[in-house]
């Protein structure tokens, strides 16, 4: 059995070709139970190999639930640990984000970014396989009490940096430039010295280099990461991921998930607590009471400020994410005043927005295992 190498970057036409070929051929063309190294190093394996690795999806082997399927551990016969994200079938979209992601993910190399190693066609089933990250994701550790002691002060603002960095290669260093779209927690996975690796691709797009906003009339993503001008109209940009990155660090902070506020009988989001505490000046208040012997109070509020920068209104006005490094890292740098965010409350999506997103691929937009159609549906 071949050792699994490891995908080379940029060898784009390459991949699309050998997909293609895939397919054509079919999947019985292939040695059942060799996993074929393509001239390029991203594995093709076999579908008996993936069964194997995984002891043929066995539920206690599962990860969890990604937005396009379900993603399982396995051992390949070498020893070497995988993640197996099997894509669900029967959907033509299955078979689109799988192409998304293998493309893009292949073009992609950043120590941020989740690893790609291989990809397995075998009848309708499209499967994944990545790197293994031994420590779940993001929200595992910051949702829960226990395990978010492990998460100190130092901890957290190394991921905060990490996804930034991440980020910042998607929008600004990768070949093309790509808009994730789909940024939150669970989609921030930890390596085994908990560094963050941006998982899940399925979603992003490519923009050109001129391209300064995309419009789509399928609107994906998880509510309580998505920015009004996007939630509303279905327009994008770089400046959404921030919109997302800012989320994700208020969450970060407060420990604390977008929809779990209530303040004087009123539904606040997150955003919407952030705001109120920090111009009441009590940004402190905001923090995880985790943090409360390691955090480092400058660090804390600076990142309150610009994680409120980043989920401005006005897409226009948010930070690059080169300015969110370079805010977060150098004191001198001057912070603008935050504007109060107009998404506070859960009332603000329209209904014509609401339905057009329930319109769509509902596992996707689901929150708390409530789709969106429970939240508007009263
Ligand atoms: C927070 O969650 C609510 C649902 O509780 C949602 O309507 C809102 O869009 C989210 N807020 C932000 C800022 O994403
Ligand atoms: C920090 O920011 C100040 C003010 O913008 C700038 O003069 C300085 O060069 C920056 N330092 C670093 C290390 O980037
Ligand atoms: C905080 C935490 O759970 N860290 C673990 C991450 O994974 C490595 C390797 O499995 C463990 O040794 C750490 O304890």
């Amino acid at each position: 059995m071949h050792d699994m190498q490891l995908l080379d970057r940029f060898n784009f036409t390459f991949i699309t070709f050998s997909v293609s070929i895939l397919f054509l051929i079919g999947e019985d063309e292939i040695d059942k139970n060799k996993l074929l190294v393509t001239g390029h190093d991203l594995s093709i394996f076999s579908y008996a190999s993936i069964m194997a690795a995984t002891c043929n999806f066995a539920e206690e082997n599962k990860l969890g639930q990604g937005g396009f399927g379900p993603v399982y551990k396995g051992k390949l016969l070498t020893g070497k640990e995988i993640a197996v994200k099997r894509l669900s079938k029967c959907s033509g979209q299955g078979t689109l984000e799988f192409k998304n992601e293998l493309i893009l993910i292949y073009e992609l190399q950043h120590t941020n970014l989740v690893q790609l190693f291989g990809f397995c066609v075998h009848g309708e089933e499209r499967i994944l396989i990545y790197k293994y990250m031994p420590n779940k994701s993001l929200d595992y550790f910051l949702f829960d009490t226990t395990e978010g002691v492990l998460l100190d002060w130092h901890k957290r603002f190394s991921i905060i940096e990490g996804i930034a960095q991440g980020l910042l290669y998607l929008h600004k260093y990768s070949r093309k430039k790509v808009v994730h779209r789909d940024l939150k927690a669970s989609n921030v996975l930890l390596d085994k010295s908990m560094n963050p690796k941006i998982s899940d691709f399925g979603m992003a797009r490519i923009f050109t280099h001129n391209e300064l906003e995309g419009n789509t009339g399928r609107i994906v993503g998880t509510l309580g990461y998505m920015p009004p001008e996007y939630a509303m109209n279905g327009v994008f940009s770089v400046k959404s991921d921030v919109y997302s990155f800012g989320v994700l660090m208020l969450e970060i902070l407060s420990g604390r998930k977008n929809n779990s506020f209530y303040n004087d009988g009123r539904v606040l989001n997150l955003v919407g607590y952030a705001w109120e505490l920090w111009k009441e000046g009590a940004g402190l208040q905001l923090m995880d009471s985790n943090l409360r012997d390691s955090c480092n109070m400058d660090q804390f509020l600076r990142c309150v400020i610009v994680g409120l920068l980043c989920v401005g209104d006005n897409a226009a006005n948010r930070p690059t994410m080169s300015e969110v490094i370079s805010m977060l890292t150098n004191e001198s740098v001057p912070l603008p005043e935050p504007t109060k965010p107009s998404f506070c409350t859960e009332e603000v999506i329209s209904a014509s927005a609401a339905s057009t997103i329930v319109g769509e691929k509902q596992q996707i937009v689901s929150m708390n295992g409530m789709t969106i159609s429970n939240i508007y549906g009263r």
